[in-house]
């Protein structure tokens, strides 16, 4: 340990964000460390800060849907952590939860506005919405269904693409609501800008 630790001292930081030790404290010290030692304490904020961005989302209703809710994400790397609480949902249903987002460079997602409604039937569909949030870039599954009350608490991991990790050019949109007395799973029924909390600089 003592031979790897002074051949990896670069690890070192990266491990104590991984397991959650501080390499600061261990008293197995390399005089190259010690060097160092005043500007260890910066050193480790500044690592963890640049491997962990966190974002927030405010999901609002579409389509008159009542569904509110709060997402919070942290990109650590390529793996992100979603953490959605939203209310007013169809209870007792399953609901479509996804990022959706623009690949191409420069070009952001933003939640459809009511002219979206291209066929003026009075609803924005999954498709109608497509040309403002963009197609599915990370789905959010396995989707959760929603107590008796409309509620979702969820929580889950997911490994993403490079071109998804502009996390603040994207939306969260949830789906599924009642139409004329069909449940249609596709309806977006809310939907959030990704807005980033800690640009981890
Ligand atoms: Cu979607």
């Amino acid at each position: 340990m003592k031979n790897f630790i002074k051949n990896t001292t670069g690890y070192v930081a990266l491990f104590a964000l991984l397991f959650g030790f501080n390499a600061c404290d261990q008293s197995e010290v390399t005089p190259e460390a010690n060097l160092s030692a005043q500007n260890s304490e910066a050193a480790h904020q500044t690592n963890s800060m640049n491997l962990n961005k966190t974002y927030t989302v405010e999901l609002m209703e579409l389509n008159g849907s009542g569904v509110h809710g709060m997402a919070h994400i942290e990109l650590m790397g390529n793996e992100i952590e979603v953490n959605l609480e939203a209310a007013g949902l169809t209870p007792e249903m399953e609901h479509m939860q996804h990022i959706h987002g623009f690949t191409e460079n420069n070009k952001n997602a933003v939640c459809p506005p009511l002219s979206a409604d291209t066929n003026g039937d009075g609803l924005i569909s999954l498709a109608e919405g497509v040309p403002f949030y963009g197609p599915v870039l990370v789905a959010l599954d396995p989707y959760p269904t929603a107590d008796a009350t409309g509620m979702v608490d969820f929580m889950d991991q997911y490994t993403i693409a490079r071109a998804a990790r502009s996390l603040q050019n994207n939306v969260i949109v949830l789906h599924g609501m009642y139409v004329d007395g069909v449940y249609d799973p596709t309806i977006p029924v809310a939907c959030g800008q990704i807005k980033v909390v800690n640009q981890g600089n």
